[in-house]
């Protein structure tokens, strides 16, 4: 017996401006925190950037003529905030031009547009980035500015991408853009980023009624190596800053208790302030789920390196414990089960109640993709990878858990951000001419796509 999903289920894929885009100087569009990162020495392998990508500001035609052939019926993209706005703060009507003409595209093929407003190319302009609350009011009149353009068409709007990275990732492990390592920077970020998220929401809902509005959150869920008292709470510690910080204030209204006291030593008195968190938790209709492994942890001990800069403040001395696992080649343990766990636990916990659905707005993987004399890639590692996954929804959605939709992460190869170009995540790859060949995951993810089921 195959496995069927459920009427109407999406099943598409999922990019982001900076990393395809390219363009990054055209048409009046200005400088991102990742334009400004990429080029110091250092901060990415090979030193590659996004000036040129996948040159999809000029090949979105063909990109979307692809997603058609793949017959998917949904494509995640985001916008680049610095493409649409000056610095003074005014539209930039060629970079809206752009999307407009997108999302056009996307429609004469039948393909919903979901669009996401924030996946980390912010504006390098502004000052202080996400530690100035500032930034967070700027959002909104973006938000709101991109609404008034596309709002009569795109019907999904997305605030963030991940808040977890363009916070704890980028402000305290300084491995993303602005590449900062300052943890206290680091929370600031965060709430500002949610505040935005929630003040986005309130403005957008009333704009448009009838849009879906959410968020994306990246879930990496963290488990203790044993069940001592030290590695029990290590991996408590790590849970409450990178999954439940940013869920909880959302669907709850207030941040995790135990990440208050974790990060008591940091966090500043006056970051909160009155009606913030009534505006975080502003009712979404969609919990945008990425999910690529879980993590495992133990306790440092005294053998053990002191940590660098973290992403995990308060956790400094949480040491990963590799399990027997498939690895993918961004050294991620493949865990297809954690995923089923992960959406049964978000639908009881969290959006069950108030009936907000599910979509896995991203789940792939990168492999070291080996292409024969015509550029076709006989990726089977990754077919598995999808197989194992969509599987795990499917018994997700069996449970329980309102699972809406399906985004592989990605459509192409791209920008793998601090891993440049090395790292290949597509099911469609992306050579160095610029062609554009499906891989055998892309022919396999079609095939579910038109028929709904896995065989
Ligand atoms: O490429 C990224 C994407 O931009 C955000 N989520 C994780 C992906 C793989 O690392």
């Amino acid at each position: 017996m195959g496995i069927e999903f459920p009427k109407g289920f999406l099943f598409g894929s999922a990019t982001s401006s900076y990393q395809i885009e390219g363009a990054a100087t055209e048409d009046g569009k200005e400088d991102s925190i990742w334009d400004v990162f990429c080029r110091e020495p250092g901060k990415i392998v090979n030193g590659d950037d996004g000036l040129v990508a996948c040159e999809h500001y000029h090949r979105y035609p063909e990109d979307v003529k692809l997603l058609a052939d793949l017959g998917m019926n949904t494509y995640r993209f985001s916008v680049s905030w610095p493409r649409v706005m000056h610095a003074d703060g005014s539209v930039n009507p060629k970079g809206m031009d752009f999307y407009s003409r997108l999302v056009d595209e996307l429609l004469a093929h039948d393909i919903a547009p979901w669009l996401t407003l924030y996946h980390w190319d912010l504006p390098a302009a502004l000052p202080g980035g996400w530690t100035n609350r500032a930034t967070a009011e700027r959002f909104v009149d973006y938000a709101l500015a991109m609404h008034d353009r596309l709002g009569d068409r795109v019907r999904t709007w997305t605030t963030l991408n991940e808040p977890w990275c363009s916070s704890f990732l980028s402000y305290s492990a300084g491995v993303h853009a602005p590449g900062w390592t300052d943890p206290v920077a680091a929370i600031k970020a965060a709430h500002h980023l949610l505040l935005a998220h929630g003040w986005t929401v309130q403005a957008l809902r009333v704009a448009d009624p009838d849009a879906s509005l959410g968020i994306t959150l990246n879930f990496t869920p963290s488990y203790p190596a044993s069940d001592s008292p030290e590695d029990v709470d290590v991996a408590r510690r790590v849970d409450a800053t990178a999954n439940r910080f940013f869920i909880e204030p959302i669907a709850h209204g207030h941040y995790p208790e135990d990440a208050l006291e974790d990060l008591a030593g940091l966090w500043p008195s006056d970051l909160v302030q009155d009606g913030d968190l009534a505006a975080i938790s502003t009712p979404i209709d969609v919990l945008g789920v990425n999910y690529y492994t879980t993590n495992v942890f133990r306790a440092a001990g005294p053998g053990d390196a002191p940590s660098g800069p973290t992403p995990h403040p308060s956790a400094p001395d949480a040491v990963q414990v590799m399990r027997d696992l498939p690895l993918t080649a961004m050294g991620w343990e493949v865990d297809p089960d954690g995923l089923r766990r992960l959406l049964v636990w978000l639908h009881t916990t969290y959006t069950g109640a108030t009936g907000t659905g599910l979509v896995i707005t991203e789940n792939g993987a990168a492999y070291d993709d080996v292409a024969d004399e015509n550029g076709f890639v006989d990726d089977q590692d990754r077919v598995e990878y999808l197989r194992g996954h969509l599987t795990a929804v499917h018994q997700a959605i069996e449970e329980g858990a309102d699972v809406r939709g399906y985004l592989a992460w990605s459509l192409m190869d791209n920008f793998e951000w601090a891993e440049g170009y090395a790292k290949r995540f597509g099911v469609v790859r992306v050579d160095a001419e610029q062609r554009r060949i499906p891989k055998a995951s892309a022919h396999w993810f079609a095939d579910l796509a038109r028929t709904g089921t896995i065989g």
